[in-house]
């Protein structure tokens, strides 16, 4: 094993992930701390100009409130969310993003973004809050503004940030991070007032349906992996709705997203049976009162009528693209012109944003104007950004928040000089790639005043790092110590490969957390039993081996992963209703318990003493 050598970089402000929020964060901390003096370092396990979700580009903005022209205030937005997420969003933070993306969205196209337009100039909606863009440039558009601003030599790309450091006088206060190259034997400390998580959500929990020689085709960016979970977690920092996942409706195999086929070309879910699911199923939205008789119809009951019906026997369930297109050509007078035009929105749609669903659709002959396409429920996912709010909790801003739930500084959790955007943080659904962006120059804009208003030096314990940097490396000393053992590297009774670690933790997760294969239920004892294989999975993962630095980077990653299973699972235990059926179904507890759980759940996880405390946060609404 070559030692790693270590490089220490000294900043103000360290950005953690260069996604949507990362760019974001980024762009406005560089701002702000220009006039300061200030440095602003972004670090990114990936390239920024393609990294993250955004990848592969968008092409919708899901979120655009279009306030120049009055299409939508910010308290139509807080009732939206509120209504979605089964009457829980933390209100300020959803007002907030709300009130700001606009500005977002308009910086995008100056910064080159195509947007489609109607006659009159305004954006070209998909539905009320859904913007269609050009977008397959999306990310490498927002990063170039990014990187521009903080300066190249700020931006450290393929860094894995793997540990968050505290103040070695204040336990409860940020002092920087650490993370290693993918590439080289080379460890950095990041040492910083103020560290803004960034880095995603988290994918690859569960078992995904794509498995085999498919692995990884999934819908979420498989690279996100719940570093922004764990990282705050072991800090310290107050964890809120790690049981709010995310299970989505998507094309079968490619994951291709549904939204513009449900919204633009007005496509229905019809069962095997030609009939529509929603419609079947209307009645089942009375027990889920009173979010499932208001409008829209929340996403996890929509997902909740589809299980229904596929238990009945009603799959395979179809996206009527055909019926859909067909529609929209008569509209036209089957212009051919206009046809093609449609057409062509239809597949850039996939090919802006996931490729794989068209090329499946070439490789199975399909064209959507004239055959139906399968569409199921996907694996449940951890995010803040979707129809979901996992994340830290955090301080809302001051003109907005309940005193609850003010403590100072927007977004900072309740680690001092520790901020998070994005998937990062909780009770804010629906921010999608704008929102992220919106809620990553807040959080940068924020720790740049921390940092002007504490000053003082923090101290970072040179044991701790000489502590993490061994830790960061035992992968290789495992593999070194017994490779020669036997003679394929992948079988030795000595260690496990991260593939075959995150197969197991994907194996407990689908059976023992409410995964797909079990129709999404769970109850306590199966859950305690899941904990119990957790634990003892947790005592394996030590002998995790590393071949290379790509296997070095897998092991960080089942480490993710595995933390943010924990929470999981200790969040569906300590939340005794079934808030939101078609994410999860708690068996013993089915049904929704407005009196008692109405509220959010909140933990902590003390690394000291390995504890757990979970507890109910109360709910304020302000609209
Ligand atoms: O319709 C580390 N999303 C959509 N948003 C939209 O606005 N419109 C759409 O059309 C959207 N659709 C969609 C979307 C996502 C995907 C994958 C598809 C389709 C196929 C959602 C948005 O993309 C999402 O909400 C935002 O991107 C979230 O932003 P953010 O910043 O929270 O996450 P990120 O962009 O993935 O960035 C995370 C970054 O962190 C890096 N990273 N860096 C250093 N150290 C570590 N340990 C790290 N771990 C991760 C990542 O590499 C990444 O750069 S639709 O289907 O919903
Ligand atoms: P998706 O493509 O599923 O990620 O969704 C994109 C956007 O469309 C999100 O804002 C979703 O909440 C919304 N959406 C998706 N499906 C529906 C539906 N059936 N009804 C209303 N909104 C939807």
């Amino acid at each position: 094993m070559v030692e790693p050598q270590v490089e220490v970089v000294p900043c103000d402000v360290l950005v953690v992930g260069g996604g949507m929020a990362g760019c974001g964060a980024a762009y406005e901390a560089a701002y702000w701390a220009q006039s300061k003096g200030l440095r602003v370092v972004l670090a990114e396990k990936g390239a920024i100009e393609r990294s993250g979700a955004v990848a592969m580009g968008l092409s919708a903005i899901n979120l655009y409130l279009g306030m120049r022209w009055g299409e939508n205030q910010p308290e139509d937005f807080v009732r939206y969310v509120r209504q979605d997420l089964m009457g829980l969003c933390r209100e300020d933070l959803v007002y907030d993003i709300a009130r700001h993306v606009d500005s977002s969205v308009h910086l995008f196209e100056e910064w080159g973004l195509p947007i489609f337009k109607n006659a009159d100039g305004r954006y070209k909606r998909e539905g009320r809050w859904q913007i269609m863009i050009h977008g397959e440039s999306y990310k490498p558009i927002v990063a170039e503004a990014a990187k521009k601003a903080v300066g190249e030599q700020n931006v450290y790309e393929r860094v894995f940030i793997s540990h968050l450091l505290t103040d070695a006088k204040d336990p409860r206060r940020i002092a920087g991070a650490v993370g290693f190259s993918v590439r080289d034997p080379k460890v950095y400390v990041f040492k910083a007032n103020a560290v803004v998580i960034s880095s995603g959500g988290a994918t690859g929990v569960f078992r995904p349906q794509s498995v085999g020689e498919g692995l990884g085709r999934i819908w979420y960016a498989p690279w996100n992996t719940g570093a922004a979970y764990k990282l705050m977690m072991l800090a310290g920092a107050e964890m809120s709705q790690m049981e709010q996942r995310l299970v989505v409706s998507r094309f079968k195999d490619g994951y291709g997203p549904v939204g513009m086929w449900f919204l633009l070309f007005k496509s229905a879910l019809k069962n095997a049976y030609g009939e529509l699911v929603e419609q079947k199923w209307a009645n089942l939205l009375n027990e889920w009162a009173p979010y499932g008789t208001a409008k829209p119809i929340p996403t996890p009951l929509r997902n909740h009528q589809q299980i229904q019906d596929l238990l009945a026997g009603g799959g395979p369930h179809y996206l009527r693209t055909d019926e859909g297109l067909q529609k929209m050509f008569a509209d036209v007078q089957n212009d051919p012109r206009k046809i093609r035009e449609i057409e062509a929105d239809a597949w850039e749609d996939f090919l802006d944003m996931t490729m794989s669903q068209a090329i499946l659709w070439a490789a199975q002959n399909i064209d959507p104007a004239k055959t139906p396409s399968e569409v199921v429920l996907t694996e449940p996912y951890l995010m803040g950004s979707h129809a979901s709010g996992c994340g830290a909790w955090v301080s809302g801003p001051q003109d907005l928040a309940p005193s609850e739930y003010f403590w100072g500084y927007n977004r900072m959790t309740t680690v001092a000089g520790l901020f998070a955007a994005g998937d990062g943080v909780s009770g804010s659904a629906h921010k999608f790639s704008s929102g992220s962006h919106v809620e990553g120059r807040l959080a940068g804009k924020a720790a740049v005043a921390y940092v002007c208003d504490n000053p003082n030096s923090i101290a970072v314990d040179d044991d701790r790092i000489q502590a993490i940097k061994t830790e960061l490396y035992r992968p290789f000393t495992v593999f070194e110590e017994s490779s020669g053992r036997t003679t394929r590297p992948e079988i030795n009774p000595e260690y496990i490969l991260p593939k075959q670690a995150l197969l197991r933790l994907q194996k407990i997760m689908d059976e023992y957390a409410a995964g797909k294969s079990a129709y999404y239920i769970t109850n306590e004892p199966t859950l305690l039993r899941g904990l119990e294989l957790l634990g003892m999975f947790k005592e394996d993962l030590q002998k995790m081996a590393a071949r290379d630095h790509h296997d070095l980077l897998r092991c960080w990653e089942v480490w993710d992963r595995t933390w943010c299973a924990e929470a999981h699972m200790r969040h569906l235990l300590f939340r005794q209703e079934t808030r939101w059926p078609g994410y999860y179904y708690r068996g013993d507890y089915s049904k929704l318990d407005e009196e008692n759980w109405r509220c959010f759940v909140n933990s902590r996880y003390d690394a000291a003493t390995g504890e757990w405390t979970l507890a109910k946060k109360p709910y304020v609404s302000i609209i």
